[in-house]
């Protein structure tokens, strides 16, 4: 029993002393473990009498569930030891703000396509969109621009190869073709913005073969010219922030559209500034009228029944206006200084509620 009572008195110190989970782990190897002291007088139990084995084996059973319980007890103080640690190491203070020196900034063609969706939705428009590869159909037949169209050569399309039944895909000219495959799955009342990249095959100071618009389409049974312009009123003074902006349509031709209009908004280039509102000057915005009768007959709507107006925009040439960029080209350069200067803190969202810009 001497020799019991010592090895208790040793896997129970063994025990004390371990200072780390990892020697805590070695103490139960050293003591319950298969080679370990405590094991190994169980070992001997077996060259004992039956009277001895009874009396020993419940000392022995006794002395290896203390050990047992010290080892449990000692693994749960340093479980929490080992937790309570890592929680300070790890501690997130959520009440720190953004870091401030955020590197990253938001493209202006990103925020003004924002700054536009938002005004409009606001009025009650639905953002539609569609593929950038269309098909003849969409871009040109439906659009009132039949195959031998001069507008066809104006639109200076990029063309992909041609196919078995000799038409050929195109890359989209404009967003109306986002209109029209609305139309043809929508009955009307439609109140759509389509903002999307279209492309052009012409590069020089005032083009880019990639640009970006966004067109408004509203269909319904007495639509007319008053609720397009009174629509690009309220857009404008939004837009730019002021509170009045005069615009004003100038008859143009689109084959899409009768009546056509080309829109201007009033501003003042007093000391070389450009002033978007009241001024002497004009600015061309975009372009708008009704929609054409065969446009909507194409879509399988009756013009008797229903008539509409249309708009567009380039988004370009909004953001320089509105921001005073001077050079069309340089929206595409991807040069870090300029994002830098122009770009928008991503946190910034413009909302209508929140502010546009700030
Ligand atoms: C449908 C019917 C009519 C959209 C329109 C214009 C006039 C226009 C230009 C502005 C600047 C393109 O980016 S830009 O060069 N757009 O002048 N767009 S009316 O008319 C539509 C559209 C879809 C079904």
């Amino acid at each position: 029993m001497d020799e019991l009572e010592k090895i208790r008195a040793e896997a129970m110190e063994l025990v004390a002393q371990a200072s780390s989970l990892d020697a805590l782990e070695a103490a139960r190897v050293a003591t319950l473990g298969k080679k370990g002291t405590v094991s190994a007088l169980m070992a001997s139990l077996g060259k004992m009498s039956p009277d001895e084995r009874k009396t020993a084996g419940a000392s022995l059973n006794a002395v290896k569930d203390e050990v047992a319980n010290a080892i449990a007890t000692a693994k749960a103080a340093l479980d929490a030891k080992a937790l309570d640690e890592r929680l300070v190491r790890e501690r997130v203070d959520v009440t720190l703000p953004v870091r401030p020196e955020t590197q990253g900034r938001i493209h202006p063609i990103s925020q003004v396509m924002d700054e536009m969706i938002a005004i409009f939705a606001q009025m009650g428009f639905e953002v539609a969109e569609g593929p950038d590869i269309e098909d003849d159909f969409h871009n040109f037949t439906a659009l009132n621009i039949p195959a031998d169209h001069p507008a066809r050569q104006m639109h200076d399309t990029f063309y992909f190869g041609e196919k078995d039944d000799g038409s050929r895909h195109l890359l989209r000219t404009h967003t109306s073709p986002v209109q029209i495959r609305t139309m043809v799955a929508n009955k009307p009342p439609i109140r759509i913005i389509a903002p999307g990249r279209t492309y052009r095959c012409d590069s020089d100071m005032t083009h880019t073969p990639m640009f970006h618009q966004i067109e408004g389409l509203v269909i319904d049974k007495a639509t007319h010219m008053g609720h397009l312009k009174g629509t690009l009123m309220e857009f404008v003074t939004t837009f730019f922030e002021v509170d009045e902006v005069p615009v004003r349509f100038r008859p143009s031709f689109f084959p899409f559209t009768e009546p056509s209009a080309e829109v201007d908004i009033g501003c003042s280039r007093d000391g070389g500034e450009l002033k978007i509102g009241k001024g002497s000057g004009w600015l061309e915005i975009g372009g708008s009228g009704m929609v054409h009768p065969n446009v909507l007959i194409a879509c399988g709507l009756d013009p008797e029944e229903y008539q509409g107006f249309a708009f567009g925009m380039g988004v370009e040439r909004m953001a320089m206006l509105k921001y005073g960029i001077p050079d069309l080209r340089t929206f595409f350069d991807s040069d870090l200084r300029w994002l830098k200067h122009y770009g928008f803190v991503p946190l910034d969202v413009p909302t209508l509620s929140g502010g546009l810009t700030r």
